[in-house]
C-alpha cells in the first residue's frame, strides 16, 4: 500500500515510501508554547527507516520475539537509533511565520540538551557547525520541507524543499536528532508508539 499517510491534527500528508526504499514508521507533531500561553503547531513530522537495513540489523536481536512480545519493546525504537541504519525525518512545516531565529534559537536548546545527554561534555562547536548552514535568506512558509536524513556511516544530510543544505558526519549528532522524535522524551509519544508498532510487524513479514 503506498497511498500517503495523513497526519489526522493538521491533515499534513506524508509519502509512505521515500528514497524508494524508506517506510514511513510514524508521525508526530512538533508543538512550541509562546509566552507561556498558547502552543503553536510549529510543523508535523513523518520518521522513515530503511526497510532492508532494519531487517538485517534488527531481525537478529528480535526475530524469535512475537508480534505482542514485541509490541511491548522500546528497546526496538532503541536499536533503530543506534545502529547502522539509514533514516529519515522528515518535517512540514505548519506554522508559517518561523523566523530563521527562532528556528536557530529552537534548534540550540533541543538539539543542544540532546547533545549535551549524549555526548556528556561541551558541543558549542559542533552546534554552530550545523546551526552555521541555516541561512538568514532561507524562507520556510507553511508546507516547506525540510529532510534530515541519517546516511550509511552516521552522514546527517539536511535537504530544505529537496535542495541539500549542508551534511554533517557525526554519530552524536545524528542520535541526537533522531532522540527529539523517537526517543524517550521526544515530542511526541505517539510517534513512539507508531515506530514500535510498525517495526514488531516488518519484523514479522
Ligand atoms: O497520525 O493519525 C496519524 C497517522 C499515523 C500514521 C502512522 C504511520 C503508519 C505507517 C504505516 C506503514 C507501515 C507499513
Ligand atoms: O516565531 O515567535 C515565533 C514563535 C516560533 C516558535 C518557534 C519554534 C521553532 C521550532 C523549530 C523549527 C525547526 C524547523
Ligand atoms: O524542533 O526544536 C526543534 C528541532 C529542530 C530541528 C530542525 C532542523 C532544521 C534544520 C534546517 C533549518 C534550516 C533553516
Amino acid at each position: 500500500n503506498s497511498a500517503p499517510v495523513t497526519e489526522s491534527r493538521d491533515g499534513m500528508a506524508f509519502p509512505s515510501i521515500l528514497k524508494d526504499t524508506q517506510r514511513l514508521l510514524g508521525i508526530g507533531l512538533r508543538k512550541k508554547a509562546v509566552f507561556g500561553l498558547k502552543n503553536i503547531d510549529v510543523y508535523a513530522y513523518g520518521v522513515y527507516a530503511d526497510d532492508v537495513d532494519v531487517k538485517k540489523c534488527l531481525s537478529e536481536k528480535h526475530g524469535r520475539h512475537s508480534v505482542s512480545e514485541l509490541q511491548q519493546k522500546e528497546e526496538l525504537r532503541n536499536h533503530l537509533m543506534e545502529n547502522d541504519i539509514r533514516m529519515t525525518v522528515r518535517l512540514q512545516i505548519v506554522y508559517g511565520r518561523l523566523s530563521i531565529n527562532s528556528v536557530r534559537s529552537a534548534f540550540e536548546e533541543s538539539v543542544g540538551s540532546r547533545l549535551h545527554k549524549f555526548g556528556g561534555y561541551d558541543n558549542k562547536e559542533l552546534l554552530q557547525r550545523f546551526t552555521s548552514q541555516f541561512k538568514d535568506e532561507i524562507k520556510l512558509p507553511r508546507g516547506s520541507i525540510i529532510e534530515l536524513s541519517r546516511d550509511h556511516d552516521y552522514i546527517l544530510h539536511t535537504t530544505i524543499d529537496g535542495k541539500e543544505v549542508g551534511s554533517i558526519q557525526s554519530k552524536l549528532l545524528c542520535r541526537s536528532i533522531l532522540d527529539l522524535y523517537i526517543g524517550d522524551e521526544s515530542f511526541d509519544h505517539k510517534a513512539n508508539e507508531d515506530v514500535e508498532s510498525n517495526l514488531a510487524s516488518l519484523l514479522h513479514n
